[in-house]
C-alpha cells in the first residue's frame, strides 16, 4: 500500500500489558491493511517493552509512540494523531487497546469515509436486532446521560460521542482541530468533533454491528461522573472556539 493512501490507526495504552491482544493487531495489519501507532501513556507496568516487542515483529506496519509521563487518554490520542499525520498516513484514527470495537468494523468505517468524503467517521454502538452490542445496563444508561448532554453541547444530532473507534481523514481542519490540548481526559471526544464541526467538518456515524464491553475498564465510576463536570468546561471552551 503506498503512504498517500496509509491508515494509520493510533491505539492509547496505559497499563494494557495483561489486555492486549497482540494477534489480532499483527492480523489487522497483514490482512486488513491497516498500520497502527501505539502510545504507551506513561504505563507502569511491562506495557512499554510488550509494545516495542509487537512493533519490532510488526515492521513498517506499527510504531511506538512513548509519552514518559502518564498524561491520559485525550492527550495520548492526540500526540499519537499528530504523529501519524506527520507520518503521512491518508487516513488516521483510534482504536481503545481492548478492541471492544473489533478491528474489521474500523476498516468499514475508512471505507465510507472514502465514500461518502467525509473528514471523520464515528462508531456508534446502537443496540438494534441482528447487532451485538454487549454494554452493562449501568453503563448504557449513564451514557445515554452523557450523550444527551453531549449532543445538546453540540447542537447535532449524535447518537454515541464516546464510542472508542473514530477514523478522520487527513487534513488541516484536522491538523487544527488537534493544535491544542483538551480540556478533560476522558471526555475529549466531544470537544474534538466541537472543534471539528466548528470549522464545518462533514462528521457521519457508523451503527457498529458488534461491540463488546471489555472487562478490565481503566475508567472507575467517580471519573465516568467526574466527565459531567468536564462537559461544562468542554462547553465553555468550545463557546471560546466558535467565537
Ligand atoms: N485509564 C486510562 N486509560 C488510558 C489512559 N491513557 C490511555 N488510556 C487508554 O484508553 C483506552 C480506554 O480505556 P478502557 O479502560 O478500555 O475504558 P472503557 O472506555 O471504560 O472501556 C484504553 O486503550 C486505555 O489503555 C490513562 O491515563 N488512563
Ligand atoms: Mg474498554
Amino acid at each position: 500500500m503506498s503512504t498517500s493512501e496509509s491508515i494509520t490507526i493510533v491505539v492509547p495504552c496505559y497499563n494494557e500489558a495483561g489486555r492486549l491482544r497482540m494477534q489480532a493487531f499483527e492480523r489487522a495489519a497483514q490482512e486488513l491493511g491497516l498500520g497502527f501507532l501505539f502510545v504507551d501513556d506513561g504505563s507502569k507496568d511491562r506495557t512499554r517493552s510488550v509494545l516495542e516487542d509487537l512493533a519490532a515483529r510488526m515492521g513498517d506496519a506499527a510504531s511506538v509512540l512513548v509519552l514518559e509521563q502518564n498524561a491520559g487518554k485525550a492527550e495520548a490520542v492526540r500526540r499519537g494523531l499528530l504523529q501519524a499525520l506527520d507520518g503521512g498516513a491518508a487516513v488516521v484514527g483510534y482504536v481503545d487497546a481492548d478492541l471492544a470495537t473489533p478491528l474489521e468494523a474500523v476498516v468499514e468505517m475508512v471505507a465510507l469515509l472514502r465514500e461518502g468524503s467525509h473528514d471523520a467517521v464515528i462508531g456508534s454502538r446502537i443496540a438494534y436486532l441482528g447487532a451485538n452490542i454487549e454494554r452493562r445496563a449501568a453503563r448504557h444508561y449513564l451514557g445515554r446521560v452523557f450523550a444527551t448532554a453531549a449532543s445538546l453541547i453540540l447542537d447535532e444530532v449524535i447518537y454515541d460521542t464516546q464510542c472508542g473507534a473514530k477514523v478522520f481523514r487527513a487534513s488541516a481542519l484536522l491538523r487544527r482541530a488537534l493544535s491544542e490540548p483538551f480540556h478533560s481526559r476522558w471526555a475529549f471526544d466531544v470537544e474534538l468533533l466541537g472543534r471539528l464541526l466548528a470549522a464545518g467538518a462533514s462528521v457521519r456515524e457508523m451503527p457498529l454491528r458488534q461491540w463488546v464491553d471489555v472487562a478490565g475498564s481503566k475508567l472507575s465510576l467517580r471519573e465516568m461522573l467526574g466527565t459531567g463536570w468536564d462537559l461544562l468546561k468542554i462547553a465553555h471552551a468550545l463557546r471560546r472556539y466558535r467565537g
